[in-house]
């Protein structure tokens, strides 16, 4: 890895530690009701900030075939996507939902699934690898079916300031989370059309907006996750 690589490994896992720093902070005042919400989402951003400082010194990466794979994004991905999914589905799904856990253990089992399969993908150095970027696409398409097929028609069902919170992070979600096959496609680690440089940029980008912002906008709303909170 290049010094420029690293600098922005290093900013990334700054930018995520000042990012939990402010999540804590505000969950100190938030109501207990609500506080898990708090938690989750500083949860995501410190797991991020950990393994984006592997990654910077040297750990979180191996050379294969002459290439860097950094693995370490993907073990930050398989913590951080089920716990990110698990903060939308708790806003959409009312507490006495009946099969609240089933929806949303499912969901994660395929979120988990996509993530594995992936970094399979980016170890296997043969156009095998494209197989299993099959099979986790497939895993994608799993989530993507839980969230507008079985926590959208349930959030539309609930007060309006819980409707419009639920599509504003779900809309947020989605648009970001398709670009991650995207840059995988271009990056290193697909067909190569760019370099490892733009590639981590690029992944830096969408991990500070898909935790970060998305946390962000996710508390700005307390009186609404309050409501989210309540029995139906
Ligand atoms: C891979 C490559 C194989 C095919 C697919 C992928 C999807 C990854 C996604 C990652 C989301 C990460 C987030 C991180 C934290 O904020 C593994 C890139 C479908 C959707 C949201």
């Amino acid at each position: 890895m290049d010094s420029a690589t690293v600098t922005v490994l290093w900013v990334t896992s700054l930018i995520m530690i000042l990012c939990t720093l402010v999540f804590t902070y505000r969950s100190f005042r938030a109501r207990i009701e609500i506080k898990h919400f708090y938690y989750l989402t500083a949860l995501i951003t410190l797991i991020a900030a950990t393994l984006y400082m592997t990654m910077a010194s040297g750990y979180g990466g191996i050379g294969l075939n002459g290439k860097v794979i950094l693995f370490g994004r993907y073990i930050d991905w398989v913590i951080t996507t089920p716990l990110l999914l698990m903060n939308l589905a708790l806003i959409a799904l009312p507490r006495n939902f009946p099969s609240r856990f089933a929806v949303i253990g499912t969901m994660i089992a395929a979120d988990v699934y996509m993530i594995v399969s992936g970094l399979g993908a980016s170890l296997i150095r043969s156009n095998f690898r494209w197989a299993f970027f099959a099979v986790s696409c497939a895993g994608f398409l799993a989530v993507l079916y839980f969230i507008i097929v079985k926590l959208t028609p349930e959030a539309n069902v609930r007060s309006g300031p819980v409707q419009r919170h639920y599509s504003t992070l779900a809309i947020m979600l989605i648009a970001l989370w398709v670009c991650y096959p995207i840059v995988w496609i271009l990056g290193t680690e697909g067909f190569g059309i760019i370099s490892l440089l733009p590639e981590v940029i690029l992944y830096a980008i969408l991990d500070v907006l898909a935790k970060g912002a998305f946390g962000f906008v996710l508390l700005s709303k307390p009186g609404v996750l309050l409501e989210a909170e309540r029995e139906t």
